[in-house]
């Protein structure tokens, strides 16, 4: 009778059988993503160029004749211009050799004396390029449309100064290495929301998706005020936990906040997890996370304005975000709710906390708002406004109201 109720074993090896296969499809479904994610990243370093390194040599100058006192031409020189038309990319298609010689003058000679100055080269780049040297000097900085800097200079002519012997031009190698300008940056972990808000502030079109670096090169996205101010928002491939080893897209992208006036922080409420096989943090660790990222690449990076958003808030049922905000406003001594390994050595301050939903584009409008004004008030303090600033921020977090940008204001009428 009770034979009639047992399970036959048949049905437990079919029932193993089918959870090894799930286990093996899941298995080979994060595979796949893995190997997505380095397609992802090696179709982006074919396609993005932020640094080119060419090679510049001035004109040879001409040579005197002594017995005249003919002067030889001056050689040419090479210049590198800022362009707003211009991609390094661009500038890479049109010489894929990278190699820029000037022209040479010309020999004096019985019939003309005086030799002809060789051709000047002139390379147009993009607007933001820093020229570097390969000893790592900076030669220029163009931050604006139409600037120009000589790389490599001509030799001079040959003349009395040196027996009439034309010199050599000079010769170097010099990497253009080209940074966004923007007014504010976007940091935070993949998948925080940072392209969702960019297209909610501005009539950029980036790409959002739910996987992690779906931004892989980045973009920069203009915000329009009604009375035509603009201001400009850069959004970067996500940071994550291990970038100053190059984990995910690294620290190479954060050059391009570092000319930035205010940094916008952007964390998911929900934390964070790139996938199963790795840890999940809360947001709270995610933001001090992202802090030690940050000054770890540049301690200066912490100094900059900064406002700090927790988006996705129209997930957050269980009104998380109230309690993640309490602990970053009672920092440095919340840090006791976190492991050690994740203390940054120096915090940054906000100036401003929001709550939003970049999706629904719920407080969006506030925070643009926001964001003109602490603009406009940093721009407007003056050095000595500064130093009190960082008086004022360097005291115990107990001695002061969190909203420091009212402080900033106090400060400003003194
Ligand atoms: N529920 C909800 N989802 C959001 C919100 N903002 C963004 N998302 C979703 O989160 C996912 C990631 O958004 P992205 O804007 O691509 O994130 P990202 O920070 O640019 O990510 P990376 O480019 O990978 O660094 C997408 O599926 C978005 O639709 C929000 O406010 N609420
Ligand atoms: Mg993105």
């Amino acid at each position: 009778m009770l034979s009639k109720f047992l399970i036959p074993r048949r049905f437990f090896s079919r029932n193993i059988k089918d959870i090894k296969r799930r286990i093996e499809i899941k298995e080979s479904k994060e595979q796949e993503l893995e190997e997505e994610a380095e397609e992802r990243k090696r179709r982006f370093k074919k396609k993005f160029f932020d640094s080119l390194r060419i090679y510049v040599r001035g004109g040879g100058g001409g040579q005197g004749i002594p017995k005249y006192g003919g002067v030889g031409g001056k050689g040419g020189d090479v210049h590198v211009i800022s362009s707003k038309d211009i991609t390094l990319k661009t500038v890479y298609d049109t010489n894929p050799s990278k190699r820029y010689i000037a022209g040479t003058g010309t020999d004096s000679r019985k019939r003309y004396l005086l030799g002809e100055d060789g051709a000047d080269k002139e390379i147009l780049v993009p607007v933001g390029v820093c020229i570097k040297t390969d000893e790592g000097r900076t030669i220029a900085d163009l931050n604006e449309e139409g600037q120009r800097a000589i790389v490599a200079r001509g030799g001079d002519g040959g003349s009395p100064y040196n027996n009439f012997l034309g010199q050599k031009g000079e010769v170097r190698s010099v990497t253009l290495d080209l940074k966004l300008i923007a007014d504010i940056g976007l940091v935070g972990f993949p998948n925080a929301g940072k392209s969702t808000f960019l297209a909610a502030i501005s009539r950029a079109q980036p790409k959002i998706a739910e996987y992690p670096f779906t931004t892989i090169q980045p973009q920069v996205g203009t915000m329009m005020y009604r009375d035509y101010r603009q201001i400009t928002v850069a959004d970067l491939p996500g940071l994550i936990e291990g970038a100053h080893v190059n984990f995910g897209m690294g620290h190479k992208f954060l050059k391009h906040v570092e000319r930035t006036k205010l940094l916008l922080f952007l964390v998911d409420i929900n934390g964070f997890q790139l996938s199963p096989k790795y840890q999940s943090r809360s947001a709270f660790e995610t933001l001090l996370l992202l802090n030690k990222e940050l000054e770890l690449f540049n301690p200066e990076m912490l100094d900059k304005p900064a406002v700090l958003a927790f988006n996705k808030i129209d997930t957050d049922h269980n009104s998380n975000a109230d309690h993640v905000i309490e602990l970053v406003k009672n920092l440095p001594d919340s840090l006791s709710e976190v492991p050690k390994e994740m203390h940054p050595n120096r915090l940054v301050k906000f100036d401003e906390i929001f709550k939003m939903s970049a999706k629904n584009r719920e407080n969006t409008d506030i925070i643009k708002q926001r964001l003109r004004e602490l603009l406009d008030l940093y721009a407007g303090l003056k050095e000595t406004d500064k130093s009190l600033l960082a008086d004022f921020q360097n005291l115990p977090s107990g001695d002061k109201p969190y909203s420091s940008n009212k402080e900033i204001r106090k400060i400003k009428l003194v």
